[in-house]
Formats: C-alpha cells, sequence, structure tokens
C-alpha cells in the first residue's frame, strides 16, 4: 500500500498530503456539487451587518449559523434541513485520522512525546467553496460542544481544487502567522493541543486545481474545502 507522506505541523496538527486519492477527489466533488444545489445546498453566508463572507457555504449533518455562531437542525433563512453526511466521506475521515495516529507513534521521539489523535464521529460537515477572491480571515472552531472542545476531538478538512494559502497560530496578527499550502487531496487535522488554533485562508492561488481534476468534475475555478467536526 502507498503511504502518503505525512507532516508534522504542531502537536495535535498533522497534514496529510495527496491523502484523498484520485476518484476520492472526483466523487467528493460531484457529491457536493449535487448537494449543492438541492435543498439545504450552497448559498452566501452573511452577517448581520450585511457584510457578506467571502465565500459560497453547504452544511452537513448540522447547520452552522456564522450570525449566531450556532448549530441548528434547519437553517434560519429558509428553514431547509441540511443533507446527511454521506458514508463515504465518513470512512475517508476515519482512515485519514488512523493514518495520522500510525505516523505520530512512528515520530514519537521526533515529537517528543506520544500523542495521539482523539478518534471523531463527526455530525457535522461544514463545505466552503472560494473563488479564486474567496478568503476567511483568522478565527477559532468553537461552536461545538464543550465535551467536543474539551476531548480535543480533532477538525479534519479536505482540500479539493485550487491551492489555499493556509494560516495558523497562537494569535490573531495575520503577519505572525505560521503558513502551508493547502493542495487538492490535502487532508489537515488539527485536535488535541491544537483545537483552538486560529486559523484561515489568506489566498486562493489561481489556476493550481489539477488539470485532470477540473476536466473529470467540470469544477470551476476555486477550491473546495470540507471541514468535520464532532457536535
Ligand atoms: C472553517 O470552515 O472553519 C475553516 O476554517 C475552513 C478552512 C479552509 O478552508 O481550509
Amino acid at each position: 500500500k502507498e503511504v502518503a507522506p505525512l507532516q508534522y505541523l504542531r502537536p495535535g496538527m498533522v497534514l496529510l498530503k495527496k491523502f484523498l486519492k484520485h476518484d476520492d477527489q472526483v466523487n467528493i466533488i460531484k457529491c457536493c456539487q449535487r448537494l449543492g444545489v438541492g435543498s439545504g445546498g450552497f448559498y452566501t453566508p452573511g452577517y448581520k451587518d450585511g457584510a457578506k463572507l467571502n465565500l459560497r457555504m453547504m452544511c452537513l449533518g448540522k447547520d452552522w449559523d456564522p450570525n449566531s455562531s450556532s448549530y441548528g437542525d434547519t437553517r434560519q433563512f429558509d428553514g431547509a434541513h441540511p443533507p446527511n453526511i454521506p458514508e463515504e466521506f465518513g470512512k475517508i475521515v476515519q482512515d485519514s485520522i488512523e493514518a495520522s495516529n500510525e505516523f505520530l507513534k512512528q515520530n514519537a521521539r521526533a515529537a517528543k512525546a506520544i500523542e495521539e489523535v482523539p478518534a471523531l464521529s463527526p455530525d457535522i460537515c461544514i463545505v466552503n467553496f472560494y473563488t479564486s477572491s474567496g478568503r476567511l480571515g483568522l478565527h477559532q472552531d468553537k461552536d461545538e460542544t464543550e465535551p467536543s472542545i474539551d476531548k480535543g476531538l480533532p477538525v479534519v478538512s479536505f482540500s479539493l481544487g485550487d491551492t489555499a494559502e493556509f494560516l495558523y497560530g497562537d494569535g490573531r496578527d495575520v503577519d505572525k502567522a505560521s503558513k502551508v499550502d493547502l493542495e487538492s487531496g490535502d487532508v489537515l487535522i488539527f485536535g488535541g493541543k491544537s483545537r483552538m488554533i486560529l486559523h484561515g485562508v489568506s489566498r486562493i492561488k489561481p489556476n493550481t486545481a489539477p488539470k485532470w481534476l477540473t476536466d473529470e468534475t467540470n469544477l470551476r475555478p476555486g477550491r473546495l474545502n470540507l471541514t468535520f467536526r464532532q457536535y
């Protein structure tokens, strides 16, 4: 079995480069395209003051409302129920956590501690689509339940399409944040000691999606990101 290169970014944070296989990438995009035009599909979220987020969003499993920073079973603005998380997505999430733990065990000495990413039963997936001008400010994912956050249950993120410049760190200063490219097929996991890191997307790099992916899915220029969490 081919082993994907894994990168240890900091305690609790692992990047699995090109972990999503060719067929997985195509299937995930096609599935999001199908769900995205159905009830509960993509919309442009906005805040009460009229500011719009610089992306299109769809929630699976539960709805996350950026205005109230809370989860619910239906969307406030149209009453739609979020579609279920497709089973095959959940399987890839489990596989990615197992792969991270294998890697962490092998690298225990380098990391100076034995760490494990806690298992996750994702019941929420937020799907974001960024066009080339899309971005997302530094923030923490803190609207899940206290037990979920206290246990450090990870956020698992899939990247598809164009590459994102992803920022992460402990403070709100963008200039001091660390930077890593998230390319199509990459899976990023942050849990444990990194569960509350500040993170965001500073830019999307145009024309970086693999050609085979856009050919096979007709994905428009931009980036699709899925983040799985447990409420
Ligand atoms: C979020 O949905 O909370 C994110 O931070 C998404 C990050 C990304 O697009 O890589």
